[in-house]
């Protein structure tokens, strides 16, 4: 059931409601709250924090049940250092006060944190969105549902509503941009048999269907028509049919900025005869279509939420990494869709192989910026670990949009070197290029590979 958020006035000194969650920070910057929560609980709260030795650390949380009043429950979010906390720390705060105050059995909750230095509307959107995503269960493949509690209003304390249009507006987006996260979501976490380059399709088309959006799919032999060796020679190991999916947003006035969004879809990556190997990678190779299921789900969101002058095209490129005696061979060489031969010297880089044919159609429709999403190379992983992804593009707007973007949204992005020098690495002595470099700089050779697909003057055309 949809939740419920409302912009309040009110503070943890007079809100009343089923659980009232507060955001503590360590030490001395600490102290007003607690003085607070003094004045509002009882003299003996501090007492009892200390003796359940809350320090207001980062990830803390303290539920206090039955306090022989409303709100029933308290729960205390730790939120360490004032100097550490931004909309990431906030959506942390959220998400675990949340499921505090659902497992505690409350239908609302006031949600008191910090908000000083931030804007109120990002802010607001943080919140809104990590109530509802930290409250989500999927049950789609449990064979009997388990109960899992949820909150049916949450209260955003010290925003006023009427006072910031912009807070409010930005609550009234959350559900539209959560279903989208949820989608993709979804579709990362479904086995490899489940989401099949059809099912990224029949996905795509529930999308156009639901929201008026346009669909075009090509079939291997549209693809083929279209020069795509390079994709296709990924697919063709698989027996399930490549789907290259194109899903269109337009808005309904003037076209002022157009953007195309592009995913790897590599429903299950095997590595093909380069194989991977069990224990380190190939269990978890079904996710290797995140990027595909990341423009899927801002597409569910953007066709909700309809915004005004840009025009949006996802382009994916959907396929399997499999063997099979028809599987490509590594050193075979092939011809993408702008001419370029690769040999492919190793077949598990098959992401690069499948979005140069993606790019190279997505530069055909002269956007103003591509924005391609993949799950690429281990090696970004080694250099940036688990919570931050890895960006490249030869423009520093586009770049630090997304930057600013990624920082608010609660994705983590860092900016990586696009250096020209590594194109050494790429050299064939019999094709014009290779598919995969030496392992130092894998990542940066993955990007360079791909910048050959893009046409030259996108990043450095019209604005977005
Ligand atoms: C690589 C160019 C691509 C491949 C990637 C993939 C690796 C994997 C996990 C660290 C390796 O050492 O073989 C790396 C390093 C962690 N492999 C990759 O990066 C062959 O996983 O298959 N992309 O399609
Ligand atoms: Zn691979
Ligand atoms: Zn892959």
């Amino acid at each position: 059931m949809a939740i419920a958020f409302h912009c309040s006035t009110d503070s943890l000194r007079t809100w009343s409601g089923d659980a009232l969650a507060v955001g503590v920070f360590a030490g001395e910057a600490g102290e007003t709250t607690r003085t607070a929560l003094a004045a509002r609980f009882g003299a003996a709260l501090p007492a009892r924090l200390e003796q359940r030795r809350f320090r207001a650390k980062p990830g803390e949380c303290l539920v206090l049940e039955r306090l022989g009043e409303t709100p029933a429950t308290l729960v205390l979010i730790g939120l360490g250092e004032p100097a550490g906390f931004g909309y990431e720390q906030l959506r942390h705060a959220t998400a675990a006060a949340s499921k505090a105050a659902a497992a505690s059995g409350a239908q609302n909750l006031g949600l008191a944190l910090p908000l000083e230095g931030l804007d109120a509307a990002a802010a607001a959107a943080a919140m809104a969105e990590a109530v509802r995503l930290s409250l989500y269960a999927d049950q789609r493949f449990k064979g009997e549902a388990e109960p899992t509690p949820g909150l049916n209003e949450v209260v955003l304390l010290g925003l006023v509503a009427g006072a910031d249009a912009a807070a409010t507006a930005a609550i009234a987006a959350a559900p539209a941009l959560c279903s989208g996260v949820e989608l993709a979501r979804e579709l990362v976490a479904a086995p490899p048999n489940v989401v099949t380059p059809q099912a990224l399709a029949d996905t795509a088309a529930t999308i156009a269907r639901d929201f008026g959006l346009e669909l075009k799919v090509l079939e291997r032999a549209d693809c083929e028509a279209l020069g795509m060796g390079s994709y296709l020679a990924v697919a063709q190991g698989s027996d399930l049919a490549p789907k290259f999916i194109h899903l269109t947003y337009r808005p309904s006035g003037e076209v002022k900025r157009r953007l195309a969004l592009v995913g790897k879809g590599l429903t299950f990556d095997s590595g093909g005869y380069n194989l991977k190997t069990a224990g380190s990678q190939i269990e978890m190779m079904k996710y290797d279509m995140g990027g595909s299921a990341a423009v899927l789900g801002a597409m569910r969101a953007i066709a909700e939420l309809k915004p005004a002058g840009v025009e949006v095209h996802m382009i994916v490129a959907a396929c399997e990494n499999m063997i099979s005696g028809g599987a490509i061979h590594p050193g075979a060489i092939v011809t993408a869709s702008n001419g370029k031969t690769i040999e492919i010297n190793n077949t598990d880089a098959e992401g690069r192989l499948t979005l140069a044919d993606a790019l190279v159609y997505a530069s055909k429709l002269e956007p103003d910026a591509i924005v391609d999403l993949a799950t690429l190379t281990g090696a970004c992983v080694i250099a940036l670990g688990e919570e931050i992804a890895g960006l490249w593009s030869p423009s520093d707007a586009l770049a630090a949009a997304l930057l600013q973007a990624g920082e608010q949204g609660g994705e983590n992005l860092w900016r990586m070197p696009l250096r020209a020098a590594y194109r050494e690495g790429l050299k064939s002595g019999l094709a014009d290029m290779k598919n995969t470099g030496p392992r130092p700089g894998g990542s940066i050779t993955a990007a360079l590979f791909l910048q050959d697909f893009v046409a030259k003057d996108i990043a450095t055309r019209r604005r977005f």
